[in-house]
């Protein structure tokens, strides 16, 4: 056994790094925009509203959420403007314990960005700090005046987004394979500077107004100091309490909740945001004077998961979702209506998603299993195991995004104006390229959750247990 307390050199761990560091910028977010600190406590409410109501849900938190964590942010975003950005950010997220998961293409919404979430990856890491950063890179090659892409080109080359201090503990986090407590401390406070928000713009009125004309996000990304932090999203247990309170307290939410409707057996995940902000800010005029102006940007969210979906369960949601677009354009009602419309063709039990192969399960063993696997051996199929009320199936929760709702909640913050899809131009290989790693795929990570749970009940049913081995037996 290790002793902390003797070695005062042993590395911090990577979650507490993440808890941290999500800490601080929840901290720094509630100062920047106060409207956001009153989305939290609006959430709050909710939430604890949820609970009293409702005893199972606060009965199957308790066990397998950290009631106390309700409410904590799970995500925020950020986007960055070049390739060497990108790649050192993957290294920073890397201490904490955040892996890229998830090719996003912006470009089908007419959006030059394309993504990926940088997240914890195991079960364990994700129950500890489910903190991630869903993370945009630029695509200046989707500009087509190449005086105006070459000037933005020209910005983002002379700007260093990271700190001295926390590219030097980068480094020794790589060079060491970790930090201990008095550098995870500092990193997390150098970390935080780049992604602070600079209310002088690095460039001049004029340019400003090109790239805003060109495309509002790529005068986001490409004017000021660095890729501030745009939002961040605690968990609702109602997003729909959420949403219509909102306006009750002076916060105007975006039009529609994005995602599946209201479900009994939720599937994936709905969000919703409150519009961005616009705030004073100064450009840096040629004759050295701080010329005044505006901009908008930053905005709060709120999302509530639910169970990841197979393939086949996704293209379901795909087509479903697609018909219900299609239908607004066609005027046959409003999205709300049409989506619920369309949503009655997907399975609503438990049973039915798993039977159908549409969702994921993770498995473990019942009691009852339990007692049977120390005296008997027993096999057969999961079904069969399921109704003999050995085997017990819980839901994974998805914890990755959603194209079409990233799309809708990019566009309620960019003003207005449609959120048409245009073209499809998707580029994992080169967004790869500049991460300088490849990105996991989540589908294979939720298969591969699934495809584990079982197999360890399987295994501990068919083998008559050792008396030795029964103290650390854990269903
Ligand atoms: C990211 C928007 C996507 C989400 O929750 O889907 C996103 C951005 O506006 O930079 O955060
Ligand atoms: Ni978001």
């Amino acid at each position: 056994m290790t002793n902390d307390n003797i070695q005062t050199n042993a590395f911090l761990g990577k979650n507490e790094i993440r808890a941290q560091f999500s800490q601080a910028m929840s901290a720094m977010y509630k100062e920047e925009v106060p409207a956001y600190g009153e989305l939290m406590d609006l959430v709050a409410d909710v939430n604890a509203a949820s609970l009293e109501q409702d005893k199972d849900l606060r009965d199957q938190l308790t066990h397998t959420d950290g009631l106390d964590r309700i409410t904590e942010e799970r995500h925020g975003a950020i986007r960055v403007g070049t390739e060497k950005e990108l790649f050192t950010l993957r290294r920073l997220f890397a201490i904490m314990g955040m892996e890229p998961v998830s090719y996003y293409d912006l470009s089908v919404a007419g959006i030059p960005v394309h993504s990926t979430a940088f997240r914890p990856v195991d079960e364990d890491d994700l129950n500890q700090n489910p903190f991630r950063i869903f993370t945009s890179l630029l695509r200046l090659e989707l500009i087509e005046d190449e005086a105006l892409r070459a000037a933005a080109q020209e910005v983002l080359d002379n700007r260093e987004i990271f700190t001295i201090a926390a590219l030097n503990l980068i480094d020794r986090a790589e060079a060491q394979g970790g930090l201990n407590a008095e550098d995870a401390t500092q990193f997390v406070t150098e970390a935080l500077e780049t992604f602070r928000w600079h209310s002088k713009a690095n460039i001049d009125k004029e340019l400003y107004n090109r790239l805003h004309d060109e495309h509002r996000l790529i005068a986001d990304i490409v004017s000021f100091h660095g890729p501030h932090i745009n939002h961040l999203t605690p968990r609702t247990l109602d997003i729909d309490a959420v949403q219509v309170g909102m306006p009750q307290r002076g916060i105007d939410p975006k039009a529609v909740i994005e995602g599946p409707p209201q479900r009994k057996c939720p599937i994936l995940l709905r969000q919703t945001s409150f519009k961005a902000l616009e705030e004073k800010v100064f450009f840096k005029q040629a004759d050295g004077k701080w010329e005044e102006g505006s901009h908008t940007a930053r905005f709060g969210e709120i999302e509530q998961r639910g169970i990841a979906l197979t393939p086949k369960g996704r293209t379901l949601y795909d087509e479903l979702l697609d018909k219900t677009r299609a239908g607004v354009r066609a005027g046959e009602g409003i999205y709300e209506d049409l989506l619920v419309e369309s949503f009655a063709a997907f399975p609503d039990t438990y049973e039915e998603l798993r039977t159908e192969g549409l969702a994921f399960f993770r498995y473990s063993l019942t009691e009852k299993g339990v007692e049977i696997s120390r005296s008997v051996g027993v096999s057969g199929t999961v079904d069969g195991l399921l109704e003999a009320g050995i085997l017990r199936m819980d839901p994974i929760v998805y914890e990755d995004f959603l194209p079409v709702s990233a799309a809708g909640i990019f566009q309620s913050n960019l003003g207005d104006g449609g959120a048409e899809i245009v073209y499809s131009n998707p580029s994992q290989a080169a967004f790869e390229k500049a991460l300088g790693a490849e990105i996991l795929d989540e589908l294979a990570l939720y298969a591969e959750l699934e495809q584990a749970s079982l197999t360890r009940c399987l295994e501990k049913l068919s083998e008559k247990s050792l008396p030795s081995q029964e103290a650390s037996e854990a269903a």
